[in-house]
């Protein structure tokens, strides 16, 4: 017997499935037998089928050095990358990129397992110093020619290229005269990223220019984590940072000028996920502060033109020098904001302090994945979209990264069977429809990463991947979040 339920309680629940449904208007008129049919069918749906809008773009994402080896082939140059992961003690178990997943030769059979997932848009990055070897001067064809390469594959297998022009790997030659301390890095990189745009932009049809900006910046300029491994004071940290979305600024304006028609520029930002502990409305309200104060130096100057007042006040003396011109550069329109995320920051409505809100950090007993930084919060990947959203209404948006680390091992009948890393994108993807159906423009979301790969200072000990690789034989073998992952894409709802 069907429980009993209220003519009241019906329509409030028929207008919360509706929302996510669209049934038939004067649904409410219909005898109740009908009604319930249709509630059923409705709120078992909304439960269960999380349908994604048609065309949504499901992809993958990449890094050149994380992925390609190749370093000393086709006339590439040194990057920092190199010189760091070179030097004793700074990458685990000192391992290094010279071969990875050795990308630069078997992009072919990656494009392969792509195409098998049913990936619609994959994105990877340029390796500058492989079109400029010293970062700055005369083009190097074979570098070129090997992103041609790369770039048909994909277009021949029906996958859109989206390229990032600079993930971290710094032409050494430009660290040499000061990296992003010295504003013609800057300049270079504007250089850099028109010619690419002239070269690309007939099949590629959306870039962007750089790769979590406060990454690069905190982890090599701030805390010597990553190459360039330097601590500089907190006057020279906020120039550095000043510098780096002035390139950002700079390269938007390179591509508009050399890139064709119709292509579409953005970025890859790792925006701090600002969360409410709760969902109050003051404690919503708190995230939203937050996520402008908490990126003022980052997404916020790139969308307004301008730093707040409370990141200049709370610099004080150590506070960026700029200028009105160069703050108008870093501001360009953008086509779209892709947006990197991974763990949550959770915030509180705090009347204690000027700008209102307060960051919570999480109890020792807080979930993480292997990665220690990689706190879970399914939740990021709602609110991130959301207040970017909100805050700035960008055309479009795309998460350009979302995944986990795992504690990956090949069983005896060869399977990896990474249930925690399923359960990590079940929860997360389930929160990203949720912004899609509250209408936030976000148009694909990007899995970090097909491959297990180059993790940076922490080597080849965490993987990231949908593949699992075996960095002696290169062998490739798809993990159980390959399955899924295939799945959702197959249904276009999560699996
Ligand atoms: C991002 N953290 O890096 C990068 O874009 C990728 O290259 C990287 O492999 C991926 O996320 C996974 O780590 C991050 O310490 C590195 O908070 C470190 C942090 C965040 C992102």
């Amino acid at each position: 017997m069907a429980p009993y339920i209220s003519r009241r309680s019906f329509a409030r629940l028929l207008s919360v499935a509706a929302g996510a449904l669209s049934l038939p208007a004067g649904a409410a008129t219909l005898d109740t037998g009908t009604q319930h049919a249709a509630l059923g069918a409705a709120m078992g749906a909304a439960s269960m089928e999380k349908k994604f809008p048609t065309g949504f773009l499901w992809g993958s994402a990449t890094a050149s050095y994380q992925v390609e080896g190749g370093v000393n082939e086709g006339g590439r140059g040194q990057t920092i990358w190199d010189t760091f992961s070179h030097t004793p003690g700074k990458v685990a178990n000192g391992d290094t990129g010279d071969v990875s997943t050795d990308s630069y030769h078997r992009y072919r059979e990656d494009v392969a397992l792509m195409k098998a997932l049913g990936l619609r848009g994959c994105r990877f990055s340029v390796a500058w110093s492989r079109i400029f070897p010293t970062g700055v001067g005369q083009p190097n064809q074979a570098g070129l020619d090997y992103y041609n390469r790369v770039v048909d594959e994909l277009l021949g297998s029906g996958i859109q290229p989206f390229c990032t022009l600079f993930h971290w790997d710094l032409p050494q030659a430009l660290e040499d005269k000061g990296g992003w301390q010295n504003p013609d890095t800057a300049k270079a990189f504007a250089d850099y990223a028109g010619y690419m745009g002239g070269k690309l932009s007939d099949r590629v049809k959306s870039f962007m220019t750089m790769n979590e900006i406060r990454s690069f910046t905190e982890l090599g300029y701030q805390n010597g984590m990553h190459a360039p491994g330097l601590r500089v004071d907190a006057q020279k940290f906020a120039q550095v940072n000043h510098i780096a979305v002035l390139g950002h600024g700079l390269s938007v304006q390179a591509l508009r000028a050399s890139t064709k028609p119709g292509t579409k520029i953005g970025l890859a930002d790792n925006a701090q996920a600002t969360c409410p502990v709760l969902e109050t409305p003051e404690h919503i309200k708190a995230a939203e502060i937050g996520m402008r104060e908490q990126n003022a130096q980052y997404l916020t100057v790139i969308m307004e033109g301008k730093y707040t007042d409370a990141y200049l006040k709370r610099l004080g003396p150590n506070a960026p020098k700029f200028t009105a011109e160069e703050l108008k550069i870093i501001g360009s329109p953008l086509d779209f904001v892709g947006l990197n995320v991974y763990q949550p920051t959770w915030v509180r409505a705090d009347s204690t302090k000027e700008v209102g809100y307060s960051v919570v950090e999480g109890p020792a007993s807080y979930p993480h994945m292997l990665s220690p930084w990689l706190t879970i919060g399914p939740e990021a990947l709602y609110w991130s979209p959301k207040l970017v959203s909100k805050l700035w209404r960008p055309k479009e948006l795309y998460i350009t990264e979302n995944g986990c680390s795992s504690s990956d091992v090949l069983n005896e009948e060869g399977q990896v069977l990474d249930t925690d890393r399923v359960m990590y994108l079940r929860n997360y993807l389930t929160q990203l429809h949720r912004a899609i159906s509250e209408d936030v423009p976000v148009k694909g979301y990007f899995l970090w990463s097909l491959l297990d790969n180059f993790e940076w200072a922490d080597g080849y000990g965490k993987r990231f991947g949908i593949t699992y690789v075996d960095f002696k034989t290169q062998k490739r073998t798809p993990k159980l979040s390959s399955e899924f992952y295939k799945a959702t894409i197959a249904k276009n709802s999560i699996a």
